[in-house]
């Protein structure tokens, strides 16, 4: 038997069979579709959103979107908020978290059926890396006190982004990372961890699964609520010990990952910055971020 590699990264048999007919057939052969610790990682043409969104119990608790758009951040909500009702959990309960101090830049949204958006107000820390860093300690307390009572799974995100592509089930999970569309052909070595041993984030050369992006994470709330308060808990000791982690969330989130290694990973799919070209093994590009000028839209 011979088999067709076509573009779409399906693979096809000398029956036109594809492995959807051929439960046990092969399904990408040129990415990596498990980690070693047996987590899938999502590409495109590894899943059925037909059978996923079977198995999805309708009576299920909506999915929890938060996203932050503090100070001039703001700017990015429309284009998110209307692309997600276009390609996030299309047909799903979704409710939306954005953290704002501008309430009244809030623009009006028409939502599908079953989907909720709530704007929670936030005072703005002045530096935006302190904006970044501190989403950690308010996904927590929102978790804690609300998110519980309200959804399963939460998805945090950053909110310069756009959907541009159909985001599913595929993404739910106990612990969800994303690999960072920078490095996920790089070696552990080149990952832009956190080096200095005395940062909570610290990891040394020799260790390291993947470098994930800050970007997108997420889970059932109490692992997010774990993930947050621990990584609040590494940013407050290294600001009493003076030091602020390369990446700042993101480092400290790559630290949580390799003691906790996610139960499913993101292609960068899941998170693609053009900034990295167009690589056709990316196939879609479901998430993507928008550009933006760094000196005006942080100051
Ligand atoms: C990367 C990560 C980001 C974070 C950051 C830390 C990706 C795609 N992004 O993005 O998650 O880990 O590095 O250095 O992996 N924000 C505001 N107002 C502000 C500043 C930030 O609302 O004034 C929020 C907003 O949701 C934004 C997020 O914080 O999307 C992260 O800030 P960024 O997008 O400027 O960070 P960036 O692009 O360096």
């Amino acid at each position: 038997m011979y088999t067709i590699r076509l573009q779409t990264g399906f693979q096809y048999d000398c029956k036109g069979r594809t492995w959807h007919d051929i439960p046990h057939g092969p399904v990408r052969v040129d990415v990596r579709v498990v980690t070693p610790w047996l987590a899938p990682i999502v590409w495109n043409g590894t899943f059925s959103t037909d059978i996923l969104n079977a198995q999805y119990n309708e009576k299920t608790l909506p999915i929890g979107l938060t996203t932050f758009a503090m100070k001039k951040y703001i700017v990015f909500l429309k284009t998110f908020i209307e692309t997600a009702e276009k390609f996030f959990m299309v047909g799903h309960k979704v409710n939306y978290y954005v953290f704002t101090d501008r309430i009244n830049e809030v623009p009006q949204f028409t939502l599908g059926n079953g989907r909720q958006l709530m704007i929670l107000l936030l005072p703005a820390y002045k530096r935006w890396q302190d904006v970044s860093m501190r989403r950690m300690e308010i996904i927590r307390d929102y978790s804690q006190q609300r998110f519980i009572h309200e959804v399963d799974h939460l998805v945090c995100v950053d909110v310069d982004m756009k959907f541009t592509d159909d985001v599913g089930m595929e993404i739910i999970g106990d612990l969800v990372g994303t690999l960072h569309p920078g490095f996920f052909k790089s070696s552990r070595e080149e990952y832009p961890y956190e080096r200095r041993a005395l940062s909570e984030a610290y990891i040394p050369y020799h260790e390291g699964d993947y470098y994930y992006a800050g970007g997108n994470f997420g889970g059932k709330v109490q692992e997010v609520i774990k993930l947050t308060n621990h990584c609040h808990h590494a940013v407050l000791a290294d600001k009493a010990n003076n030091i602020e982690a390369r990446w700042h969330d993101e480092s400290y989130i790559n630290k949580y990952f390799l003691h906790h290694k996610p139960t499913k990973v993101l292609s960068p799919e899941y998170i693609w910055l053009y900034y990295y070209g167009d690589p056709p093994i990316v196939q879609k590009k479901r998430f993507v971020e928008v550009p933006k000028n760094r000196a005006w839209i942080r100051y």
